[in-house]
């Protein structure tokens, strides 16, 4: 072994899908690499004992003599930077990293990156369609599920990130050509100590981009640092040079950019007011990287939406049921209710699971204004009964079968079923799809 590989200690922490790509991308550059995990039965073990036989493995409790041993720890999202071992280590002049932070050193190609609380998989996802209409070749991962480390060396010209809070937090410089935070409401409130904790996680995206894409209906989507920034915005009824907008005239409501009307609402793939926001988010960052705007508008035009979000599942006996499983905290909960309450009153709303430690008031007002009854289930059913109070009607079931049907008797022809949980589903479901899954095969059944 080199002395220079025995002075770069690397240690792995997590072996879960990130965990296993910076093994990957790790081996072989010059340095001593071992992993840990807590839990005795990570998923990625079976695959590094069959491609790293020798690597050296600590499962179980972190032990922070180890973990002080290391000089530099590759964090996985899962696992909050807060942990005593990683913070000991840290003492210890140990360098904390993680996969984006790598990714961010090795990218061959300009990188878009998107987060904020909510809408991140629909705008990285539109951003990856209209990039690939634009003729470029473009690869599309992070948070949204193949990790950014597996997207490199493969002749990608442009890359569009998602990138979460969590992997933010061991994030240093990500030199994005473009980049985003959609929107800020609490989420992940069992993890941060507060709502700044959570702010300052993501205003790391910022960190050495070149184009800002500010949503100006939402004052914690602002860079705190402005140096070398180019700003382009977006935001409702505010027409302004470089901006990204919206007005009503006897068509409809239009998206504007600058003083020209670009596209009509009513011509995009997608539903709901929150999207003509993620629609504008994406125009501004396929601008900011030269995508032609006819390009971009006509991916808007066709572009469906992806399964879990405001989906539409079936009509029965006059009721519409819609499938926004996806929904996950208060923020997405409260703008699905909102832009699907065409009447006031007439959503019957199916909710709970775990809140993540989320206060649930912001819900009482969309809640009390657009719904007739809300069907609550899970480990915080109670906590979100409390906060919503007497605003309306409330029924509390032990299964989402009996939300379901509880939710059928109440609804009258014309109104919708949401399932919208603003809450986590690892209480009672495999992950969101699972939820939605169930959701949908119970409406087939109804
Ligand atoms: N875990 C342990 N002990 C460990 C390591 C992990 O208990 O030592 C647990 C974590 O608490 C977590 C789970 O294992 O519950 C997975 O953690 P991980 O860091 O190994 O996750 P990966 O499999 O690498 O997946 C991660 C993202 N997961 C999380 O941030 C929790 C995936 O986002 C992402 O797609 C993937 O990297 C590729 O970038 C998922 C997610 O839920 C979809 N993200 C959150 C969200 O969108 O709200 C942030
Ligand atoms: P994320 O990847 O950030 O979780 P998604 O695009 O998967 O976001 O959408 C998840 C849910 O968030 C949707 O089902 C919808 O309820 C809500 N949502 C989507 N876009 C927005 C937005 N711009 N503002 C508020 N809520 C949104």
């Amino acid at each position: 072994m080199s002395v220079i590989a025995s002075d770069r200690r690397t240690l792995v922490v997590g072996l879960g899908a990130t965990g296993l790509s910076c093994v990957r991308y790790l081996s072989g550059k010059d340095r001593d690499l071992a992993v840990a995990d807590s839990r005795a039965q990570p998923p990625g073990l079976q695959e590094l004992r069959d491609q790293f036989p020798d690597m050296p493995i600590y499962l179980g409790e972190f032990d922070a003599d180890t973990f002080a041993g290391f000089n530099e720890l590759v964090v996985s999202p899962g696992i909050s930077i807060a942990e005593p071992a990683i913070r000991h280590a840290a003492h210890q002049g140990a360098t904390i990293r993680g996969d984006i932070d790598l990714f961010a050193e090795a990218a061959d190609a300009p990188i878009i990156a998107i987060t904020g609380s909510n809408g991140k998989t629909t705008v990285t996802s539109l951003v990856g369609e209209m990039a690939k209409a634009a003729g470029r070749k473009v690869a599309v991962g992070g948070n949204i599920g193949t990790p950014a480390l597996e997207l490199l060396g493969k002749g990608a010209d442009l890359y569009v990130l998602e990138v979460s809070s969590f992997q933010l937090e061991t994030t240093h410089e990500l030199n994005a050509l473009a980049a985003t935070v959609l929107n800020v409401s609490d989420d992940h409130m069992d993890r941060y100590d507060s709502k700044m904790d959570y702010f300052q996680a993501k205003q790391r995206i910022f960190n050495g981009c070149k184009n800002a894409i500010v949503n100006l209906d939402d004052a914690l989507s602002t860079p705190m640092a402005r140096d070398n920034l180019r700003f382009l915005c977006f935001g409702f009824y505010r027409v302004n040079p470089e901006t990204f907008s919206t007005r009503d005239d006897e068509h409809g409501t239009w998206i504007t950019f600058g003083f020209d009307n670009l596209i009509l609402a009513s011509e995009l793939g997608l539903m709901g007011s929150h999207n003509i926001s993620n629609v504008m988010a994406a125009l501004a960052l396929g601008h900011a990287a030269g995508f032609p705007m006819e390009v971009m508008l006509q991916t808007a035009r066709e572009f469906k939406g992806l399964p879990h979000r405001c989906e539409w599942v079936r009509q029965v006996a006059g009721v519409d049921y819609i499938n926004d499983s996806k929904g996950t905290n208060v923020g997405a909960t409260a703008a699905a209710i909102q832009s699907l309450a065409p009447d006031n009153g007439k959503i019957v709303l199916l909710a709970g699971g775990d809140g993540k430690g989320a206060d649930f008031s912001p819900l009482v007002e969309p809640v009390r204004t657009c719904c007739r009854a809300a069907v609550l289930f899970g480990v915080d059913a109670g906590r979100m009964a409390e906060a919503l109070g007497d605003s309306i009607a409330i029924h509390r079931e032990d299964s989402l079968a009996a939300a379901v049907s509880r939710a059928a008797d109440i609804a009258k022809a014309g109104d919708r079923v949401l399932l919208s949980p603003a809450c986590a589903s690892f209480d009672m479901f495999r992950d969101y799809m699972d939820r939605g899954n169930q959701f949908r095969q119970l409406v087939e059944g109804l």
